[in-house]
């Protein structure tokens, strides 16, 4: 019985070491058939059991049964082995899954808003102008006719830099004043942009928020010139149906001067709650340019007319989308920006 032993040893060492040596899944398996098929080595050996002793071939038919074992296991653990394997788990990829969404971003509502009031003036052939928020007490009063002494400064009255000689504008009217002073008439622009103001933050006010106003300088221009581009204005950003009124007003820098109501989004008219009953809502501020604007730019106020206006964007956008807090524009809360 022990050289049959021995020799069943030895061809499981000799299968061991092949195994061992297999570097790819072809060769093994050739190798799995060679010793562990239906006609492979080891079968033969059982065929073998014959030719030994009857009381010795329970314990060789159990050494054959545990090489069968231990070859089966290790061709297993070799063939797993063998299956390519990504160079680092890091980078496995599988380009069959979905992608991971991205969350796509927007322009600020402002910004939305800004750009919507600018491409109705565009249409009318104005241009976009923009100019710097740190400003001269010249451009920002003087050359607006609001002199030192005017008590309409109280209101506007800004922050100032640099002990008085620098400010933070109050209103975008320093624009159109440096682009009067480097163009001759006519001319039709617009200029939207931050502005400043002394004023505590509460659900209507903020010491910065946005303004685009407006000017047409040429010969006639005349007050219902003035009437018809707001009226188009108004009906292009808050539709067809809206109607607009003028209310005597007073601005140092336009005379005569009105405020401009729309009738109310909301009611049409009517009177609800978000126009306290009024059935109109104030969006604008108008008026035909002083003559002391035109001196102060050396325009001739007896050749040139002009009209001008003003608005704030934050009052525009919470009129249109329904917000009832200037400070949620500025929180930066996506919650509420994403809305838009
Ligand atoms: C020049 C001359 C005059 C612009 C004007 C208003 C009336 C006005 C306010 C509306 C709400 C500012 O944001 S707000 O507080 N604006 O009422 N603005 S006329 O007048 C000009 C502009 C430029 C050279």
């Amino acid at each position: 019985m022990q050289p049959f032993l021995d020799r069943l040893e030895q061809l499981c060492q000799e299968a061991l070491q092949q195994i061992q040596n297999a570097a790819e899944p072809t060769v093994l398996e050739n190798l799995r058939v060679q010793y562990l098929g239906r006609k492979g080595k080891l079968t033969e050996f059982t065929g073998q059991i014959s030719q030994i002793p009857q009381a010795d071939r329970p314990a060789v038919g159990e050494a054959i049964n545990r090489v069968k074992q231990r070859l089966t296991t290790v061709f297993q653990e070799k063939q797993t082995s063998l299956i390519p394997q990504p160079a680092s788990k890091q980078f496995a990829f599988d380009r069959t899954l979905p992608g991971i969404p991205r969350p796509i971003g927007h322009l600020h509502p402002l910004t939305q808003v800004i750009e919507q009031i600018c491409e109705v003036f565009k249409e009318l052939g104005f241009v976009v102008v923009e100019g710097p928020e740190i400003e001269t007490d010249y451009y920002n009063f003087s050359a607006l006719n609001i002199p030192a002494d005017h008590p309409s400064r109280d209101s506007f009255d800004t922050f100032y830099l640099e002990g008085g000689k620098y400010l933070l504008r109050s209103q975008t009217s320093t624009v159109q004043v440096r682009v009067m002073e480097k163009t001759k008439p006519p001319l039709a622009i617009v200029a939207p942009g931050k502005v400043f103001r002394p004023d505590a933050v509460d659900a209507s006010h903020s010491f910065m928020f946005h303004q685009i106003e407006g000017l047409l300088v040429d010969e006639g221009i005349s007050f219902a010139h003035l009437k018809g581009a707001l009226d188009f204005f108004t009906k292009r950003l808050f539709g067809s149906q809206t109607k607009i009124r003028f209310r005597p007003h007073y601005f140092p820098f336009t005379e005569p001067s009105a405020e401009v109501d729309v009738s109310c989004l909301l009611c049409q008219g009517k009177g609800c709650s978000v126009c306290g009953r009024k059935g109109w809502l104030e969006i604008m501020g108008a008026g035909m340019v002083h003559p002391n604007v035109f001196r102060a730019v050396g325009y001739n106020p007896k050749k040139y007319t002009g009209f001008a206006f003003g608005m704030g964007v934050e009052r525009i956008a919470m009129l249109k989308y329904g917000i009832d807090d200037i400070r949620l524009f500025f929180e930066n809360d996506v919650r509420f920006l994403e809305q838009f």
